[in-house]
């Protein structure tokens, strides 16, 4: 069964809730998921999944998060050739650089040699239902990639 790999930064739950929702979505798809804060996890356990994915708000002008610049630095050490990926991410309109960091990991990952799977879905500040809708797409839109 393949097997795929969420790792999100999350302070006030919305982007955990978005990861959730991916989460659901793949299981419900078939798949093993495994899913892990940022800090409790290093970036080359992508290495033994078949689709990664990275789930970051993004904070201050536009900069990632504290806690997932250790994950973004080793990220750009790999090689996830033969891997999918797919960014998703919450943030704030209020804000010059909305959702940021999504775009910043996408980045990261097409460096990796990783193959995109999926468009990347921002999220304004907590998934709502056409939210989910989305984030369901991009978890069926992973999966039918897959080899
Ligand atoms: N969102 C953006 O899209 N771009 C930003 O530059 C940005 N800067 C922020 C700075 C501060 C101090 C705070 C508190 C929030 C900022 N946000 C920004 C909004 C957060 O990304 C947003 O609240 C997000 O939903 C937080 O996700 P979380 O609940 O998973 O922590």
């Amino acid at each position: 069964m393949a097997l795929a790999k969420i790792v999100y930064a999350s302070l006030t739950g919305n982007t955990e809730e978005i990861a959730d929702v991916v989460c659901e979505a793949l299981e419900d798809l078939g798949l093993d998921v495994e899913m892990n804060e940022c800090t409790q996890v290093d970036a080359a356990d992508f290495e033994d999944a078949d689709i990664c994915i990275v789930a970051t708000y993004t904070y201050d002008d536009g900069n990632l998060p504290d806690e997932i610049i250790d994950f973004y630095e080793e990220l750009q050490e790999l090689d996830l050739t033969d891997k999918l990926y797919g960014v998703v991410g919450s943030g704030d309109s209020f804000y010059d650089y909305f959702c940021k960091c999504v775009d910043d990991f996408d980045k990261v990952f097409a460096a990796t040699n990783a193959k995109k799977g999926a468009e990347s879905v921002k999220v304004e500040l907590a998934a709502e239902e056409n939210d989910i809708v989305a984030l369901e797409a991009f978890a069926k839109e992973l999966v039918s990639k897959l080899g």
